[in-house]
């Protein structure tokens, strides 16, 4: 087994000059864009770049394609409904070694690679951290040359777009491909069909055997778009695959003979609308049947794709089909996949039974990623029928089996069979996708270690004594090669010059830094690399939100979805006291903070929105407010995506990671932030306990309850009001949010936050972890006054985050999971 990146060619090696990199911009400028040099827009520079580097994109694709053909590898196929990957052109230049090439030949045009770069739409195919994890792991595959495919959604909307108007959030759509998309090749000769609705047929054959046959109702047309995904170095070119719906004219007219012409026409729009839209959930399950559908669509395709390849190098031989393939179940998302494979094979490869599913049962491995219970998904059986009869009876089936080795372990224990079940009794009956991913894989994995324990002790642990060493752990990564070298080349340069440029491919090089961290020069250097970064996100926030911000103040950052259990309002109630402190004692001692917020809400998430909403009335109060002295200022980023991190990231000095211990799975934007020389403040909950690990107490400020306090304190009856009566500053706080101080005019506005808060029960224990926060922040504000101590601790933070660059990640699935081998692709 050989997964570590060793193999990937030196940078330096570039495969085309400038002036044969000029040349073919301005070749793509004429003869694809049908323009020239004195018409064309950044748009268009943007367009015939993209042009001239997908020619060797795809040069490398087309030979990584043939050597996995003739090695005939094993390889992994990553299902994820979400790939959240943000922008390309600059990310590919990167890992081609071409990105001064390209810049020094757009400079000779008269162009600045980047403005040209900033001309590229987002790929925002993803709602927060698990699609871009999706995203992140695709690029350590092809880095470390490891055979694998990525398939998803072909979304037309992506992410909505995020307006702030009056501070509410206003969503609009997202139109990554309006203007077409430079990267993304159509496949048609790859099409599959999607069999949807309709009923299922018994028959009996001439053997006593029962044959199954589903009639469909209608048949949509799934077609595959080809994103190349380049690996560090250039020579691994993977590929994800993005499926779109499109009608197939099919449509059963003694299924709905009833309905008609009328119907038919009906049945054509519902096969476009399967990926017009990401929905845009965080962390709650829609349970709508177009997500159903959306889901169904791109397993079925993917899966149909897998056989389709094996086939052609196996025929009907499915002895090896577990040997050559294995599937990643990105969350339960793409869980149909397993009774779809069992339907193939029984249905119309005519397997027994016992044999398909034991080929399922060493193809399929199942990540969580959460352990909320208004995440896990379930769906009406009622609805299942309706779409997919056929695999709902496939499912009880699985079921009806898995019951029986229940029986066997704990006989006569219904309680134990009724937890077990896939299928939950109620008033209405439920599939639970949880249940099913965990019996039909080999493999579960949660996202952090404490994650995982949870997974194992809270959500599974029947299943974790049933097959003992199935439920295991990978902690999640980050690509180094965009979270560090390419969105802070400042910083990399630097670290460059003191430890050598081979830490992209091997994070746990930036160790070498550590042993400078005393070093008074080095210290100022990196600091000046961060007070630049910040400079260029103050000149940002100034141009796009006309808010002056003071680049000596400790830029204060949280970035990620909007969330009761990521507590932005435990954030905002600590910013709010701040204030008022500020207005109690106009020298009360603090070093100027600017707090700067990054969050999209669900649509349908009222308190969410609300929050972002109190969050925007504070930052216009504050920052209006002569009196604060320019101590406090607020700052509310809108449309917070992927390409905006790349900026913030860079500029952060205190990295947010606030979440109530045991809820946040793993978080990935900690891992990004400290790997930028940020400082966190945190509880002990997903990775930031890792991260604390790493870096060790005094680079870290941890604060608040664990997770074994937060259940005591549960169990105990949390009663929120306890705190609200005991702590004059929370109460003073709350009762400011009744007033109309913030919303002038308009009392109660900001209400909804300090109802959840008591009345609601406080469900994340924002009031329990207040005062612990409220210390914590003194600590930061003590530690960064001290120049020496906090550059310390900002170097110590990079330096420390090696194990947490997805190329570990990979190779721990590679190992525990995958059993995959690297293949090198010659340049
Ligand atoms: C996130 N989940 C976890 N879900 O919250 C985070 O802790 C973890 O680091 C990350 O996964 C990667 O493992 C997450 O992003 C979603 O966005 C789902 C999208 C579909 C609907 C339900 C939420």
């Amino acid at each position: 087994m050989n997964a570590k990146v060793t193999s990937a060619k030196k940078l330096t090696e570039v495969s085309i000059d400038k002036k044969d990199f000029k040349q073919a911009v301005i070749r793509h400028l004429h003869s694809t864009l049908g323009t020239d040099e004195n018409k064309a827009n950044n748009h268009a520079w943007w367009k015939a770049t993209c042009a001239a580097m997908q020619e060797q994109v795809l040069e490398g694709l087309r030979k990584t394609q043939k050597t996995h053909y003739l090695n005939d590898t094993r390889a992994v196929h990553y299902l994820s409904a979400e790939f959240l990957m943000g922008r390309l052109l600059s990310n590919n230049l990167q890992n081609f070694g071409l990105f001064e090439v390209a810049q020094g030949a757009l400079k000779e045009l008269g162009v600045e690679l980047s403005d040209v770069l900033e001309e590229e739409p987002d790929m925002a195919l993803g709602n927060g951290g698990l699609g871009r994890l999706a995203a992140c792991f695709i690029d350590s595959l092809a880095t470390m040359e490891l055979p694998a495919i990525g398939y998803g959604i072909h979304y037309e909307h992506g992410l909505f777009r995020q307006e702030i108007h009056g501070g509410a959030q206003i969503e609009r759509p997202d139109s990554w491909r309006d203007y077409g998309n430079p990267w993304e090749i159509c496949r048609p000769e790859s099409i599959q069909e999607v069999s949807l609705y309709g009923y299922v047929e018994t028959k009996y054959g001439d053997n006593g055997r029962i044959h199954k046959e589903w009639h469909p109702g209608a048949i949509v047309k799934g077609v595959p778009w080809d994103i190349p995904i380049v690996g560090y170095g250039g020579n691994t070119v993977n590929v994800l695959r993005l499926w779109q719906s499109q009608s197939s004219g099919y449509f059963n007219w003694d299924v709905f003979n009833a309905g008609g012409y009328v119907d038919a026409q009906r049945e054509n729009v519902l096969a476009e609308t399967i990926s017009k839209v990401l929905y845009p959930n965080d962390e709650t399950e829609a349970g709508k049947e177009l997500r159903l559908i959306q889901q169904y669509f791109f397993s079925s395709c993917s899966l149909k794709d897998i056989i389709r390849r094996y086939k052609r190098a196996h025929g009907d031989d499915w002895s090896r089909f577990a040997d050559q393939v294995v599937i990643q179940l990105n969350d339960t998302h793409p869980a149909i996949a397993i009774p779809e494979l069992m339907r193939i094979l029984v249905d119309r490869a005519e397997l027994d039974w016992d044999s398909a599913w034991n080929i399922c049962t060493n193809v399929f491995a199942y990540t969580n990623h959460t352990l909320l219970p208004e995440a896990l998904e379930k769906w009406p059986a009622r609805m299942f029928e309706k779409i997919l009869p056929r695999h709902l009876e496939i499912i009880y089936e699985i079921n009806h089996r898995f019951m029986a080795l229940v029986d066997k372990q704990w006989p006569n224990d219904n309680a134990m069979k009724a937890r077990l079940s896939i299928i939950e009794e109620g008033n209405e009956k439920m599939v639970r996708m949880g249940h099913l991913s965990v019996i039909g894989s080999f493999a579960v994995n949660g996202v952090a270690e404490i994650h995982s324990r949870l997974v194992k002790q809270n959500l599974f642990p029947e299943f974790d004594q049933l097959w003992p060493g199935k439920l295991t752990n990978v902690t999640n990564g980050i690509t180094p090669r965009r979270w560090l070298k390419a969105c802070n080349p400042e910083l990399s340069k630097l670290i460059d010059k003191k430890i050598g440029s081979d830490w992209p491919m091997d994070l746990d090089k930036l160790q070498g830094l550590a042993k400078h961290a005393d070093n008074k020069t080095f210290q100022k250097q990196f600091m000046k690399v961060k007070q630049a970064n910040k400079q260029a996100l103050a000149d940002e926030i100034k141009q796009s939100m006309g808010i002056d911000v003071d680049v000596n103040a400790i830029f204060d950052v949280q970035i990620k979805r909007l969330h009761e259990y990521k507590r932005q309002h435990l954030n905002l109630l600590h910013i709010m006291a701040l204030y008022r402190r500020l207005l109690e004692d106009p020298d009360y001692d603090m070093h100027p903070r600017v707090f700067i917020f990054g969050a999209k809400a669900a649509p349908g998430y009222k308190l969410a929105k609300d929050i972002i909403f109190a969050i925007n009335k504070v930052a216009d109060k504050v920052n209006n407010d002569p009196r604060v002295n320019n101590k406090l200022k607020v700052v509310f980023m809108p449309n917070y995506r992927v390409s905006l991190a790349e900026k913030m990231i860079p500029a952060t000095d205190v990295s947010e990671q606030i979440s109530t211990a045991g809820k946040e799975a793993s978080g990935t934007g900690n891992m990004k932030l400290a790997l930028n020389g940020a400082v966190t403040i945190g509880t002990l909950d997903g990775a930031n306990i890792e991260i604390a690990e790493e870096v060790g107490d005094d680079n870290i400020v941890i604060f608040g309850m664990t997770v074994e306090e937060v259940e005591a304190l549960k169990a105990s009856g949390y009663n929120p009001y306890d705190y609200y009566y005991n702590d004059a500053e929370i109460k003073a706080v709350l009762d400011w949010l009744e007033t109309d101080y913030f919303t002038p005019g308009q009392p109660g506005a900001l209400v909804s936050i300090k109802q959840s808060l008591l009345e609601g029960g406080d469900p994340y224990m924002v009031l329990a972890d207040y005062q612990a926060y409220s210390e914590a922040h003194k600590v930061i504000d003590a530690a960064y006054r001290d120049k020496e101590r906090w550059a310390r601790m900002a170097i110590i933070n990079t330096a420390k985050m090696g194990k947490f660059t997805s190329d570990r990640s990979i190779r721990d699935y590679v190992e525990k999971i995958w059993k995959l081998e690297s293949c090198k692709v010659e340049s």
